[in-house]
């Protein structure tokens, strides 16, 4: 129903479509139109961000007219929505993949090219979305991917941050410097800024308790900031379903007090908008995996001294946490009670997917929102709560329980007094239903409580997650049974087997193989006679005939050499290495981090050359010549000066400059993956077994046709399982020895392998600079204790690299290794991940949007 005349709003409707066309002609009206108008330039004064920004837009205006039309289709039929929570999406370059899942990337290309642009430098203008760390953000990106292709109504919820993370240099020390990645400075053509769906968030202040033991409580006084959202329209590949990340901004209230102004204090009239505006100033960049090493030092600092003196840091990330999910629960409950329904009936309408504990506050404010405003019973709301929430654990941290996210009662007290009421009252609901399980056993009940004893105590939010779902996942299959095993072993007693269970991640191969690598996208479209594939990865099945087809192979290994050419030409332009274009590309890009062992990998490449050096010319023309990449970010603070210093060293030598070379390459991102992954042979997912929860980024490699090096760990080992284990490289510990390898640590009585010895004597000669920079990575293999096991996996590390030099000089059975590793990939596709969360744990079914609608 129209406001007005219906005719005039048909025909100015019909008109504006005409704008959607997809021929070239209309595309480069539109582009112009931005140019002229929007961005307000005269085609003289048109540069490459200028034609990136207004190509952007007009690709956006597609994308919310059928955002428009999805949100109206899914408003009116009532269905049920997944919300999916993160506090990470890193979702890279939004407008290649845009244009590739609208399907019109052609009319694009060649609409710039007649106004005298080349769409590969326009596309060079875009900045990364880099708002995430690392492999939990990029697979909330992959899976708002795969929910909108798979037509399932669903919406992302995160944070705005003004800051992403961080841009990385690297210094002429070799070590890291960090600086800020102003991603919204040119503006951000992908959002559309709703200022008028503000949300008031209320912080501090006062709470009561109900009456009675489950009755309402109130909560009153503080300070009241705003969330401001920021929708950024997601699009399906090839349907019209066209979802929404909504991302908040924090605003203060009253941007400016006049009062307090006039009287002549300038400073207190903007310090409120300040503080309320610094609570989405930054993403935290040492959090996700990083907690795992950090977690001592973590528990330390709070029982310091904690009650007067929070740590600023620790308050602030509670506080992103708190408006992150108070802001979405708001917006959630607004759109349900349109629907007249009973709030018993929430959970028929609402799936929310908790992405690790980040937002377990959301359980205490549904119950806040539950029984104090909207006055239901306490076991009622319980029930709700608990058939609304999915949780997802993604700490691989093997037996590490302190890995686990907790926070410290006064912290909460303080700044959500009314939420830690109801954390209390959950607990003790829930004790008492344990007691009653399992009578006079108070260590169990300890070992189980929400809150850990000590000074301060402590709210354990993975119990808070745990108890408030209905289900809880896992990210790979070791990893879902570490996750019963070692970290919730009481919960599976109490609440059954079937409340735990296994979703092994997924990618999605719109980005990370037709994006990202084209040509062998359309080698397999063309072997296939299809792009099914695209959409159904199981199809890529279909290579395998062509395995041992010579004439297939030879067109397959082009292709790997022309995106192995491309990744040297711009190892060449951002660092002064000179690289042999034959050489094997080995990889291992990802956060650079303790347990994921780059440091292995740079031990075992200083063993190489070692080995090199002692051969005679003529000997070293027959070893397989190397390029190790490097790449990743180090949480702030974090060491990594030895991978330069060996690059150094080793790339300065003539004598062996042909046969290995090793370089860092700086500021790795969603974009430099695209480059580099397509041009691996082979890449590094070497974690201590037990430590790596997934893994995704070995997906991605094997996808593309590199195999991988590994240990037995997360992912890895259902990725062999799928394509064989011939085809994977693997070495090392398993899961089960580690503990009692660390204990032999602990004794002193570990071996140390004369590999090793070798190596560190080599170091220790000065043959890579200055030792000082090995010190910190030799003093936690020797003087401490070795945690994640280098020195116990060394020696199978190196035979396993020999295996893979064996490998790579039969050229045509390595090709064939290659093809049926990208043939077996299909269960990796987030897609098939996606339906398996629809079907197990949400109870969503897809919703085709119509063309009429
Ligand atoms: N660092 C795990 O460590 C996993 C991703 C996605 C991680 C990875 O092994 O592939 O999640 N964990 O499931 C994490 O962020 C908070 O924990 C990661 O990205």
């Amino acid at each position: 129903i129209f406001p007005g005349d219906a005719k005039a709003w048909k025909a100015a409707i019909a008109k504006n479509a005409e704008t959607l066309k997809k021929d070239v002609e209309t595309v480069e009206a539109q582009i112009s139109h931005h140019v002229h108008t929007t961005l307000a330039r005269a085609p003289f004064n048109v540069d490459e961000l200028t034609m990136y920004q207004a190509a952007a837009l007009s690709v956006r205006d597609r994308l919310i007219a059928r955002w428009n039309e999805t949100q109206t289709f899914h408003t009116q039929q009532r269905v049920k929505r997944v919300y999916y929570l993160s506090l990470e999406f890193l979702m890279g370059r939004q407008f290649d993949n845009a244009m590739l899942n609208l399907g019109v990337k052609k009319p694009y290309n060649d609409g710039l090219k007649q106004l005298g642009f080349n769409l590969e430098d326009v596309s060079d203008s875009e900045r990364d979305m880099g708002l995430g760390n690392g492999g939990l953000g990029r697979l909330a990106a992959c899976y708002l991917d795969s929910l909108a292709t798979l037509d399932i109504p669903a919406f992302g919820y995160t944070l705005r941050y003004q800051q992403g993370i961080f841009r990385q240099i690297i210094n002429s020390n070799g070590e890291q410097v960090e600086v800020p990645d102003p991603w919204l400075e040119n503006t951000n053509p992908w959002e559309i800024p709703r200022l008028d769906a503000a949300v008031e968030i209320r912080l501090h202040g006062e709470a009561t308790r109900g009456d009675n033991a489950k009755g309402a409580g109130t909560w009153t006084g503080g300070l009241e900031v705003l969330a401001v959202p920021y929708d950024i329209p997601v699009p399906g590949f090839g349907t019209k379903t066209t979802n929404n990340i909504r991302t908040w901004s924090a605003r203060g209230k009253v941007s400016f007090d006049l009062a307090k102004f006039n009287a002549g204090d300038y400073e207190a009239a903007v310090r409120e908008a300040e503080e309320a505006e610094t609570i989405t100033r930054v993403l935290y960049p040492n959090e996700a995996s990083l907690r795992h090493a950090t977690y001592i030092l973590v528990q330390v600092e709070l029982t310091h001294d904690f009650e007067q003196n929070f740590d600023k840091g620790k308050a602030l990330r509670l506080k992103q946490q708190y408006l992150w999910v108070a802001a979405s629960l708001h917006d959630i409950c607004r759109r349900f009670r349109k629907l007249r329904e009973p709030w018993t009936a929430f959970p028929d309408y609402n799936a929310i997917q908790l992405n690790d504990t980040h937002p377990t506050l959301a359980i205490p404010e549904l119950m806040r929102i539950l029984v104090d405003e909207e006055g239901q019973p306490w076991d009622e709301a319980w029930d709700i709560v608990r058939r609304t929430f999915g949780y997802t654990n993604h700490t691989g941290a093997a037996l590490m329980t302190e890995a686990l996210e907790r926070w410290a009662v006064p912290l909460i007290e303080w700044l959500l007094p009314r939420h830690m009421q109801i954390i209390y009252d959950i607990n003790a609901f829930f004790l008492e239903e344990v007691e009653k399980k399992f009578p006079n056993d108070r260590a169990r009940l300890a070992r189980m409580s929400l809150i850990e004893e000590g000074y301060p105590k402590m709210v354990r939010m993975a119990h808070l997650a745990v108890i408030g779902s209905h289900r809880v996942n896992g990210v790979a299959a070791l990893h879902s049974r570490l996750v019963k095993q070692d970290l919730f072993p009481d919960f599976v007693e109490m609440f059954g087997q079937d409340r735990f269970t296994n979703v092994t991640n997924g990618i999605t191969a719109r980005r990370w193989l037709y994006q990202c690598n084209p040509q062998l996208a359309a080698l397999i479209t063309q072997a296939l006679g299809t792009e099914e594939w695209i959409l159904d990865l199981d199809k890529l099945k279909g290579l395998e005939k062509y395995a041992r087809d010579k004439k297939f192979q030879k067109e397959w290994a082009s292709i790997k050499q022309a995106n192995r050419d491309r990744l040297c030409e711009y190892i060449e332009s951002t660092t002064d290495v000179k690289v042999n274009r034959k050489a094997l590309i080995d990889v291992q890009v990802k956060r650079i981090h303790e347990y994921k062992r780059q440091s292995l990998n740079i031990l075992g490449v200083i063993f190489r050359y070692l080995t090199l050096k002692k051969l005679k010319p003529e000997e070293r023309k027959r070893v397989v010549p190397r390029l190790s990449v490097f790449g990743g970010k180090a949480a702030p603070g974090y060491y990594m000066a030895n991978i330069n210093a060996v690059s150094k060293t080793i790339n300065a030598d003539k004598d062996i400059r042909e046969h290995l070379s090793v370089v860092f390459l700086a500021d790795y991102s969603v974009s430099l993956a695209e480059i580099i992954i397509p041009a691996s042979d082979l890449s590094e997912h070497i974690s201590t077994a037990g430590t790596e929860a997934s893994g995704t980024s070995n997906m991605k490699f094997a996808l593309n046709s590199g195999l991988l090096i590994g240990t037995l760990d997360g992912a890895n080992i259902e990725i062999a399982e799928a394509i064989g284990d011939e085809n994977v490289f693997f070495f090392g510990n398993v899961t089960e020895d580690v503990p009692r390898l660390r204990r032999a640590h602990q004794a002193g009585e570990a071996q140390y392998p004369p590999e090793l010895m070798e190596v560190v004597d080599a170091i220790r000669s000065g043959m890579f600079g200055d030792g000082g920079v090995f010190e910190p990575l030799l003093n936690t293999i020797f003087g401490g204790k070795d945690y994640y096991l280098i020195s116990d996996d060394f020696t199978s590390y190196l035979e396993a690299q020999r295996m893979v030099d064996v490998a790579f000089v039969d050229q045509s059975s390595w090709v064939e290794k290659t093809i049926h590793t990208t043939a077996r990939m299909g269960r990796f596709a987030s897609d098939r991940a996606v339906m398996q969360y629809a079907d197990e744990i949400w109870n969503v079914e897809p919703v085709k949007i119509p063309d009429s609608a």
